[in-house]
Parts: structure tokens; C-alpha cells; sequence
């Protein structure tokens, strides 16, 4: 299970073992519930429509299989992020138009991390619950119902040896988080175990664009928009530095945007001297 499957996956990354394992498990599971029309994953290049052979649902799911694939092999914290839509589509296999729609409009999204617990975080639009798999009776036990982030975080997450490459916003905003108020960073490499450890404790995730890439590495519909779902249903806030993830309309299945999301007032700070350099909305 560990190491390189040896392809490389539409975003031009090494597809490890675990990636193409993932994918298709989530992938053969869901096509024969009945639930679900298209999918769309970050292992794919293009739409993944039900077979004609299997009854086509009423949802879309978007999802990253196995986000953090580079701590796969080093035993740090991986997991699964997913969005659903309701189709637009009427009948028949769903479509790209089901797929692209803006974050605003899911019906529920989350994550499960594969850490020192397997942790489901969801939210169906009434708040945020998390649940913990208790393996000897293979279920998720509800644990954490109605989680609600810190308005102010204690911490800040940000992929520092890209700073050379920063706007001079993005630099200003991560010298005015370091260290003031006692705050302290921690990046471990996996959005969705750096966003679930700012959810409960407070802080804020950022992965800005820089002069190599203008739109950042995260992408839009799997990654960005299910986890600013949750944030904002717990409290906190998502941006692209200038709206709202939950409000970008998506024209094509892997954008990548630009992403600021964690607790309320830090992702204000962050906007706020980002308008003040001149790049904000
Ligand atoms: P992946 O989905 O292929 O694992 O890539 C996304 C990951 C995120 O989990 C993480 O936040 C980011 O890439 C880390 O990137 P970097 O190594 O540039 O800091
Ligand atoms: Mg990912």
C-alpha cells in the first residue's frame, strides 16, 4: 500500500498507491447506491457519470480521495474530503454543469481524517457534528455535536518557504500573525488535518497564490468549498482573500483558488491587510 503507483494524475502529481486505492473504492461504493448521478475526483481527469447499468440518484459527489498523499508513507494524518449538490440535470447520467456549481449550493459536505482516531466531521447546513469510528463495534459514535469554532484562533498555518513568492499582502499578513497575541504555527501538510486541529482549537489556514502558481495549489471544489461549508457552519469564515469561497462560481472541474478559512476575526485580519496593500476586493 505504501510508495508511488508510478502514473501521475491530471494535476501533473505522482498518483501514490493509497490515491488510486481510495479512489476507487469511493468510486465502486457509491455508484451502486442508487444516490448519486456524477462524480468527480481529484484522481480523475474528467466527470465520472454512473454507469448506465446502475440506477442514477438525485446527488452529485465531489471529492479528494486521499488529501495529504505526502505524508501517506511517513504516517502523519491523511484524509477524505467530500462535497454533494443536488443535480440540475433531470434524468439520466449527471453532467460537467451538475458538477460545477458554486459552494454555496451544497447540500452537505465534510471529511473523515485517518489519524491518531478516524474522526467524520459533516454538515448537512444545521450546524457541524463530528463523529469518532469506534472499531469494535465499526461505528461512527456522535462525540462532537454542534462544534463551533473559535472566533480568534491560537494558531496560523501557512506554507512559509513560499514566502519569497508572496504578494507583499500575504506577506504582511503572515509577519502580522506571527507571533502577536501569543499566536504559534502549525503546518502538518494535510489541509484537512490543519483545518479540523483550527476548527476545534482557533486559527487560520493559508495557502495564498504566488508568483509560480497565481491560484495556489487547493482546489476549488473538492478541497476549498466542502471545508469553507464547514467552517461557515461553525462559525468561521472562508475566503479567497477577496469573497467568499462559498460564493466563487466554478467553470471548470479542477480550478484552484486561492484559500484564507479558519476562525472569523483572523480571516478578517488577513482580508483586511490584503485590501489595505491594494489586492483585496
Ligand atoms: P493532495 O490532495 O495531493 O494531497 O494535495 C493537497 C495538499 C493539502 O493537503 C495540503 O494543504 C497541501 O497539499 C500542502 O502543500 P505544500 O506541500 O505545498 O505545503
Ligand atoms: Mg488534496
Amino acid at each position: 500500500m505504501l510508495g508511488a503507483s508510478g502514473r501521475v494524475n491530471v494535476q501533473g502529481e505522482q498518483q501514490q498507491k493509497l490515491d488510486v486505492l481510495a479512489n476507487e473504492t469511493i468510486k465502486n461504493t457509491f455508484r451502486a447506491t442508487g444516490r448519486v448521478c456524477v462524480m468527480a475526483s481529484e484522481e480523475d481527469a474528467d466527470a465520472v457519470p454512473t454507469p448506465a447499468d446502475y440506477r442514477p440518484g438525485k446527488y452529485v459527489l465531489l471529492f479528494d480521495p486521499l488529501d495529504g498523499s505526502s505524508n501517506i508513507d511517513v504516517n502523519v494524518s491523511i484524509g477524505t474530503i467530500f462535497s454533494i449538490h443536488r443535480r440540475l440535470s433531470r434524468e439520466g447520467p449527471g453532467t460537467l454543469q451538475d458538477l460545477l456549481q458554486p459552494g454555496r449550493k451544497q447540500v452537505a459536505a465534510g471529511y473523515i481524517i485517518y489519524g491518531s482516531s478516524t474522526v467524520l466531521v459533516y454538515s448537512s447546513g444545521r450546524g457541524v457534528h463530528g463523529f469518532t469510528l469506534d472499531p469494535t463495534i465499526g461505528e461512527f459514535l456522535l462525540l462532537s455535536p454542534e462544534i463551533k469554532t473559535p472566533p480568534r484562533g491560537k494558531y496560523y498555518s501557512v506554507n512559509e518557504s513560499n514566502y519569497p513568492r508572496w504578494s507583499p499582502g500575504y506577506r504582511r499578513a503572515v509577519d502580522l500573525l506571527k507571533g502577536s497575541d501569543g499566536r504559534n504555527a502549525r503546518y502538518i501538510g494535510s489541509l484537512v488535518a490543519d483545518f479540523h486541529r483550527n476548527l476545534v482549537a482557533g486559527g487560520v489556514f493559508l495557502y495564498p497564490g504566488d508568483t509560480k502558481s497565481p491560484q495556489g495549489k487547493l482546489r476549488l471544489l473538492y478541497e476549498c468549498a466542502p471545508l469553507a461549508f464547514i467552517a461557515e457552519q461553525a462559525g468561521g469564515a472562508a475566503s479567497d482573500g477577496k469573497r467568499p469561497i462559498l460564493d466563487i462560481v466554478p467553470t471548470e472541474l479542477h480550478q484552484r483558488t486561492p484559500l484564507v478559512i479558519g476562525s472569523r476575526e483572523d480571516v478578517a485580519l488577513v482580508e483586511r491587510t490584503l485590501s489595505e496593500a491594494g489586492e483585496g476586493a
